[in-house]
């Protein structure tokens, strides 16, 4: 076996085989090799005149293939599964290969696995990878952690495969160990705020003006034009005007309205709740999937609850389209602004040093949240490296500002009318509650150290008390 290919690539799924097609695409000479060899042979059979394959049977083979130092990427189900082709390919590599982690790893174990192999001399790259099977074919979003020496020679292939914006790659280093893998579950985080604020803007839209999936279709086509354009709501626009072909009747209607999860949303959220970061648009998000997922619950709900509501009656119709399209754009920079804080308490936690505009610019193309404003984000990030909160970016500052009143008048309506909108109303209530001059934490603080003795400090001078509340109602310094 001649070690002759620059890349290779195990695990050929979808992913995986469509990234190896995107490699052989670029002019690498890729090494592939599954676990099972049907799909190492279908992909020969199928592909293998895209380019310079180099295909194995087995693992040993594989290996032998790859120019030193060697880089494999793993694109197989995320779990158990990584930690055995891992385990295979250890006694086969040599000190300074690369291993690459392509698929969707719960950042602290690719955490574990980086401290694991780099004590055996290699390099671990866990690395997000966006877009889904398109994406790893014609150009993905790409998002790696790990080494910067091994950046260094990775780096220059992941730019070439991964989808370009302006002549931009989307693809940079991102940080050590679990970086990457952690701004890709953030990003899917991201991913189920804006969808789930997506579908709240349609629904109030087919209540407010009692259209059909197919009309509501062309006002997300326009939207598309200004300052929402992305391919969440291009696609949306696509889906809703999408006619069911058994049925006649519009797509989105005979679906059943049962969101599923797999997964990063939640890891999102529990992370959000261990570093303390409110990251309230992407946890209604999940909550909400959760919910419309509760049969039995949205069953108990349907029969016993009332709804003292008014119907959501709209008599300007163009003014209550822009009044919904400005609360999506501002609940939606709310979401980002708090995926972004993550980011940035995850980087100091971690010590990731991690470049958030950066990360707003290989969003831009590849990726399920690719979208135009993300070029505000940069901007932003470039202004001011610390921004403690987006939000406060003076572009942001006029965006939100000027549609304010429309956003209050939607959540408002929504509530009145009894249509559930979490995401819109929980990013309005974020939005005063991080601008609020004084908060009713105050009162929080007081109650908990009437229960439990658990201090408070003052407004007026330094310092740590309590207040006896049992006793005289003296206070003390604690
Ligand atoms: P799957 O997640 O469906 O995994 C199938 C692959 O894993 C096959 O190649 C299978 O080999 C291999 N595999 C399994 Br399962 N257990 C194995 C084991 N113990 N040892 C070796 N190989 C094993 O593939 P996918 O949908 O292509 O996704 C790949 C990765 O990319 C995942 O981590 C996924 O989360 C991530 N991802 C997917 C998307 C997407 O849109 N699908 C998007 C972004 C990221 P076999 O053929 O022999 O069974």
């Amino acid at each position: 076996m001649t070690a002759r290919a620059q890349i290779g690539v195990t695990g050929l799924a979808v992913m995986g085989r469509n990234l190896a097609r995107n490699f052989a695409r670029h002019g690498y000479t890729v090494a592939v090799h599954n676990r099972s060899y049907g799909k190492t042979q279908s992909l020969m059979e199928e592909a293998g005149d895209e380019g310079d394959f180099v295909p194995s049977e087995s693992m040993a083979d594989f290996v032998a293939s790859l120019e030193r130092p060697r880089k494999v990427v793993i694109m197989v189900k995320a779990g158990a599964a990584t930690d055995a082709v891992i385990d295979e390919l250890l006694p086969l590599l040599e000190d300074g290969d690369i291993v690459v982690d392509a698929g969707n790893a719960h950042f602290p174990d690719t955490i574990r696995r980086e401290e694991a192999l780099s004590a055996r001399g290699l390099h671990f790259v866990g690395t997000g990878v966006s877009g889904g099977e398109e994406g790893a074919l014609l150009g993905p979003s790409i998002m790696p952690g790990g080494t910067r020496e091994s950046y260094e020679s990775l780096g220059p292939i992941l730019e070439a495969v991964s989808a370009k914006v302006d002549g931009t790659p989307c693809c940079t280093y991102v940080g050590p160990n679990g970086a990457g893998h952690f701004v890709k579950m953030v990003h899917n985080g991201i991913e189920y705020a804006d969808m789930q604020l997506i579908a709240e803007a349609y629904d109030l839209l087919r209540a407010g003006l009692g259209a059909s999936a197919a009309e509501i279709g062309e006002i997300f086509a326009a939207w598309n034009e200004g300052d929402l354009e992305s391919f969440l709501i291009e696609i949306t626009a696509d889906v809703l005007r999408h006619v069911d072909a058994e049925t006649g009747q519009a797509f989105v209607d005979i679906v059943l309205d049962q969101a599923e999860q797999k997964g990063t949303g939640r890891w999102t959220v529990q992370n959000g709740l261990d570093l303390g970061v409110p990251i309230t648009g992407i946890a209604e998000a999940t909550f909400a999937r959760a919910l419309s997922g509760g049969v039995p619950q949205r069953e108990a709900g349907r029969r016993a609850l009332p709804a003292n509501a008014e119907p959501l009656q709209v008599a300007d119709r163009d003014a209550f389209v822009e009044d919904v399209r400005q609360a999506l754009y501002a609940s939606k920079v709310v979401a980002y602004s708090q995926g972004f804080d993550q980011i940035a308490a995850a980087s100091a936690e971690h010590g990731w040093d991690i470049d958030r505009g950066a990360m707003a610019r290989i969003w831009r193309g590849g990726c399920i949240i690719r979208a135009r404003f993300l070029n505000r984000i940069t901007e932003a990030y470039e202004r001011d490296p610390q921004l403690p909160l987006l939000l406060s970016d003076e572009y942001f500052t006029d965006a939100v500002g000027n549609g304010l009143s429309a956003w209050r008048r939607v959540v408002a309506r929504a509530a009145s009318a009894g249509i559930p909108a979490p995401a819109f109303s929980s990013s309005l209530a974020y939005y005063d509650g991080v601008r609020a001059e004084r908060l009713p934490a105050a009162l929080i603080q007081a109650q908990r150290d009437f229960f439990g003795a658990h201090t408070y400090r003052r407004t007026d001078r330094e310092g740590t008390f309590h207040t006896l509340w049992s006793g005289d109602r003296s206070e003390q310094e604690a």
